[in-house]
Order: C-alpha cells, then sequence, then structure tokens
C-alpha cells in the first residue's frame, strides 16, 4: 500500500492550533510545521487552521513569503485543507477590518470569487457559536462518515459540527462549484464548507465538532491517501434549512481538597465542604466534596455527549494562576482526547508575582490556557470590576481591562463573562436602592423571598460569591458585552446545586439585555429544567454540573427530552 500521508501544518502562530494537531494525530496521521516557502510547494497535504483575525492572517503569509507558493499550490489543486479563516482567506477579501482602520476591506487570496462579509447582528446573536447541521450540494468523499439516519423520517443527515465566527461567505450563484455544504444561521444561509478538485475547506471547526468532526478529517484524509478526493458530484437542489442546536454543557468546578489532590467538586449555593463528617479536614469541618479527577471525568461528559465542557478553577482568587501548572496540565491532558469546546474559569485577570515583583497581564495568563488547549478562558471577578469602572467613566473603553486584551487578541468568542449573582429581595420595585439595579418578579413560589417578596434585583459577587458588589446581573452583562465578551455564563447563586431549576427571571433579563449568546447556569436537576430555560427565556445554552456528576441524569436523556419537547439537539 502507499506509504502513509505526511500532514504539512501551516500554523502562523497565532492563537491555539493545539487542538487541530490532537486531532490530526487522533486520525493517525504525522505531522510536520511548515516553517518555509519551499515546503508548502512540496507538501502531500497542507492543513491550514486560521485563527485570530483576517488581516493578521494575510499578513503573516506575505510577511514569511508563504502567500505566492501558497496560491501556486492552490491553483496547482493540490491536497488542500483549509479550517475556519483557512476557508475564508481562499475568497477574494473580507470586510473584516483591520485595527483602529475604519473601512478598508483586507485582500484575501483570491481562489474563490467573492467577499467574506460579517453577520447582521441587529437580527440575531453575533458571533455564531454553536452547533448547526449541514445541507451538502456536492456528495464527496470528504462527507462520508457525516451523515446518520434520523430517528423520525429515516431521512440521511449530516451531523451537527461546530461554528463560532462573526463573518461568512455568503451563498451566491457564481461560487456554485464551489459549494459543498450550506448552513442557515437565524435565515442567513451561508457557505459551510467548499470544494473543487483537491481544494476543500471548512468553516466549522472539524477539530471541534466531536466524532463528526473527526470523521470529516478522517474522509479528507483518507481520501487524499486513496487519491479519491476530486470524486465529486453535484446533487440535485433542495429547500432545506439548517437550525443552531441548544448546547448542553456541564461544568467542573475544581480545586485541591485537602490532602492537596485536584478533585472536581461541587457546591451547594456555593459551599463545597460535605455537610457531614464525609472526606473531614483537619479543620473538624467536612471534607472538601470530592467527585472525581478532572481529566478523566470530562473525558466520560465528552464521550457520552456534552456539547462543551467548562473546567473552573474555583479558589483562584486565593492564588495567583501564572504557576498553577496542575490546572494547565488537566488543559494539556483533557485537550488529547476531547474535541468539543473546552472553557477554562478562574483567576483570568493581572497578577503581580509577590517574590519578583513581576507583573503578568490577563492577556498572559489567558494565552498560557489557549496554548494549553482552552478555547475559551472565562472571567468572574476581574469582569466586576471592569463593569464598575465602564459606568464609573462614563462607558468609555480604556483598552486595558482583561476583557479588551484578551477579545483583542483572540477574538470575542474566547472571552466568556462569568457572573455570580445572589437575590436580593424587595417588596415592591420603589423599594430599589440604586436605580440602575434592574428589579424583576418572581413568579414561582419556590423562588420568592422569606417574606413573601416577590421582587428582587440580582447583585453581583466577586470572590467565588464571598464578596457583594453594588452592581447587578444585568449591568455587567451589558457592560461587559461592550467592552468585548462574546458569551455570558450566567450562575444564580441561590440556585446553585438545588435541582429546583434555573433562575428563569434572571436567565430572561440578561439573555434579553444583550446581544451575545446566554449560558443559563445553576440550578438543573432534571431534563425538563432544560426544556423550560430554553422555552421561556433567550438563553443559547444550558449548563449544569451536580446532577451529572451524581449520574441522576445522563446528558443523552436529557437531549433526548429537548428533542421530544421540540428543541432541537446534538444527537450522537
Ligand atoms: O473570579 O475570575 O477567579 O472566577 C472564579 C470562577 O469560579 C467563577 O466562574 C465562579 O463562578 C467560580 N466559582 C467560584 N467559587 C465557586 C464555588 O462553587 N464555591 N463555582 C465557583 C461556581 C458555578 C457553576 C456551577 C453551576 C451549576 N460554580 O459552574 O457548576 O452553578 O451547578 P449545578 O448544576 O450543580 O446547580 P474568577
Amino acid at each position: 500500500s502507499a506509504p502513509p500521508l505526511t500532514i504539512s501544518l501551516l500554523d502562523y502562530g497565532a492563537g491555539n492550533v493545539r487542538s487541530v494537531r490532537n486531532a490530526l494525530l487522533q486520525c493517525g496521521y504525522p505531522i510536520i510545521d511548515i516553517s518555509t516557502p519551499q515546503q508548502i510547494l512540496d507538501a502531500q497535504v497542507i492543513v491550514f487552521p486560521g485563527v485570530g483575525s483576517y488581516h493578521c492572517a494575510m499578513d503573516v503569509l506575505q510577511q514569511r513569503g508563504w502567500e505566492e507558493p501558497l496560491k501556486q499550490y492552490l491553483k496547482a489543486d493540490r491536497p488542500y485543507l483549509g479550517i475556519c479563516l483557512g476557508m475564508q482567506t481562499l475568497f477574494e477579501s473580507s470586510e473584516e477590518t483591520t485595527v483602529g482602520d475604519g473601512a478598508s476591506e483586507v485582500r484575501g487570496l483570491g481562489i474563490i470569487p467573492g467577499k467574506i462579509v460579517k453577520f447582521d447582528a441587529s437580527t440575531r446573536a453575533v458571533p455564531h457559536i454553536g452547533w448547526n447541521g449541514m445541507i451538502p450540494h456536492q456528495s464527496s468523499p470528504v462527507l462520508r462518515y457525516l451523515t446518520r439516519k434520523d430517528d423520525d423520517d429515516m431521512e440521511q443527515k449530516e451531523h451537527e459540527v461546530y461554528f463560532v465566527h462573526s463573518f461568512f461567505a455568503p451563498l451566491e450563484e457564481r461560487d456554485a462549484p464551489w459549494v459543498l455544504t450550506r448552513t442557515t444561521y437565524d435565515g442567513q444561509e451561508f457557505v459551510s464548507s467548499v470544494q473543487k478538485g483537491n481544494v476543500c475547506a471548512s468553516q466549522f471547526h472539524p477539530e471541534k465538532s466531536g466524532k463528526a468532526g473527526l470523521g470529516f478529517l478522517r474522509g479528507f484524509l483518507e481520501s487524499v491517501q486513496d487519491g479519491t478526493l476530486s470524486n465529486t458530484k453535484p446533487l440535485p437542489p433542495t429547500t432545506q434549512h439548517t437550525q443552531l442546536v441548544k448546547r448542553v454543557v456541564v461544568a467542573l468546578d475544581v480545586r485541591t481538597n485537602d490532602a492537596g489532590d485536584l478533585v472536581v467538586t461541587k457546591g451547594d449555593q456555593y459551599d463545597v465542604r460535605e455537610k457531614d463528617d464525609t472526606n473531614t479536614a483537619e479543620n473538624g469541618k467536612g471534607g472538601v466534596r470530592n467527585l472525581g479527577k478532572p481529566v478523566g471525568l470530562a473525558q466520560r461528559y465528552y464521550d457520552e455527549g456534552a456539547d462543551e465542557i467548562a473546567f473552573l478553577n474555583i479558589t483562584s482568587f486565593r492564588q495567583g494562576v501564572i504557576d498553577d501548572m496542575p490546572m494547565l496540565r488537566v488543559l494539556e491532558e483533557a485537550s488529547k482526547g476531547i474535541f468539543v469546546p473546552l472553557t477554562v474559569g478562574g483567576g483570568i485577570r493581572d497578577y503581580k508575582d509577590e517574590a519578583s515583583g513581576k507583573v503578568y497581564g490577563a492577556l498572559e495568563v489567558a494565552s498560557r490556557y489557549f496554548r494549553a488547549g482552552a478555547d475559551k478562558v472565562s472571567i468572574g471577578s476581574d469582569a466586576v470590576y471592569a463593569a464598575e469602572e465602564y459606568y464609573k467613566s462614563g462607558g468609555k473603553k480604556t483598552g486595558e481591562t482583561s476583557i479588551e486584551s484578551i477579545s483583542s487578541v483572540y477574538g470575542v468568542q474566547a472571552v466568556v463573562i462569568s457572573i455570580d449573582p445572589k437575590r436580593v429581595y424587595i417588596a415592591s420595585p420603589e423599594n430599589v436602592a440604586d436605580s440602575n439595579h434592574v428589579v424583576v418578579k418572581m413568579e414561582e413560589d419556590d423562588k420568592k423571598g422569606p417574606n413573601g417578596e416577590q421582587y428582587c434585583w440580582y447583585q453581583c459577587t466577586v470572590k467565588g460569591g464571598r464578596e457583594e458588589r453594588n452592581i447587578c446581573a444585568v449591568s455587567v452583562a451589558k457592560a461587559t458585552e461592550a467592552l468585548g465578551a462574546g458569551e455570558i455564563m450566567l450562575n444564580c447563586i441561590d440556585s446553585d446545586g438545588q435541582c429546583n431549576g434555573f433562575d428563569l427571571p434572571l436567565m430572561k433579563a440578561v439573555s434579553n439585555a444583550v446581544s451575545i449568546p446566554v449560558i443559563a447556569s445553576s440550578g438543573a436537576g432534571k431534563a425538563v429544567h432544560f426544556t423550560d430555560v430554553f422555552k421561556k427565556t433567550n438563553v443559547k445554552a444550558a449548563l449544569a454540573a451536580g446532577m451529572f456528576h451524581r449520574k441522576e441524569v445522563e446528558i443523552m436523556d436529557v437531549k433526548r427530552y429537548m428533542e421530544e419537547s421540540g428543541i432541537r439537539a446534538r444527537l450522537i
């Protein structure tokens, strides 16, 4: 048989391509890194996982003298797989502007006619984040592992794949020979993958699309290997559309227990110590609840169908994380076998090393996590401080907050804000002390105040719920969106660990106030809690911890229940 293929990886050093490497390795092919123009011309197959911004990718290609050989390689119809920006740069230009530069369009490689444009954010949440389907326009060996039988109508369907982008290639008649699949995002159709001959590229991230994504990579690489890659055929047009599915996220709260081991724990209203003498600590209180090892548990949730996994370092306020090797190791290990997005939170802020006096910026802290395999970082306490400053200055952006510094380098989709609010009950809306606090009405009896109060505002806390601040959850969400956050993870300390369902008034208030996606968190105990929050609020994802850790409900039970209730979920 033919000698095994070696993949030439075009890694131009922006952001994290560790997961692409891991996914290619998982498919069983060796990788070499391209470092000279000649290596482009000599490659058997090139994989170009674009991350960061369009102009940055094009600048690097030019500066390193890679643009011309790459064009030559592509025009000669040699095997190529572009991912995300690796697809967008194949087009003539992009609306994505260079920093500080009003309206200039950035030129691309010009292999495919047409221009990359931005989603209209006035009618939908932007970025387009999450799992969406694909409608094939051609049959291709690349898609051979991607179809599944639909349960109801026995129709062949493409598996959902993971997208995260604000810009897209519009579906235009003249690009028709290139379109491999199309996808719909809230009424907007776009090109989700292209293929002509041996040149192929995807807007979605196969390396983050679970087993379907690995199947796409395998389909591509195997057909390069056996020489069948260009065996494509146009398919008859259909009027089908796809839909972004609601995500089910699992969170792992991680900390060191009293014996010094890093464990997954889970609190009741943020108290992670056992109520009895289980795992008893030296000080006589209950020990830290130990639900297992972070990497092993995360791998289990990936295998069981989690759409996304978040690791939260919940005691990071006590120590700096710049040297937090155990947590970096967790990311490194987890990203080897988990091919869905990984978020890491806790301690993403500026940090001063007391011993040396050296100051590390939040960007440096975040970069270490990205390099270790994280796709997003979540910012808790520091986001509250940034929001306070934002309002104090009358809505000025300094460019110096952790949110701004990280999102300007890694993109808004890489910055999640974790909000930890507590209810402050009031008898009537007039009783609110500060007119900036958004007041909501509690409709369910079990969420009313101790004296039957029907109203409350949601007070933000910092340091894992230990310190209250005079700012409400809606205000923090709006300010952090303005500063460049891409997503909100919305907890509720009152509901955390209670298994009584998500705090719907809070979820409604925040998801209606911002246009970035909101992940509902805290309080899930049954599948119906997920369908409730999806039906009654605007959240795009829902997160649970305890019910999955205790194996009370399986992830796929939740998803099947969602589908039965008419809410699309990713079934594996
Ligand atoms: O402030 O940037 O260092 O971030 C600290 C991070 O750690 C924040 O994301 C904060 O939410 C988290 N955190 C701090 N202390 C705790 C604690 O529990 N003592 N965990 C904590 C927060 C929230 C969710 C939880 C859901 C779902 N955990 O992740 O898992 O509430 O739980 P459930 O489904 O069992 O109800 P910074």
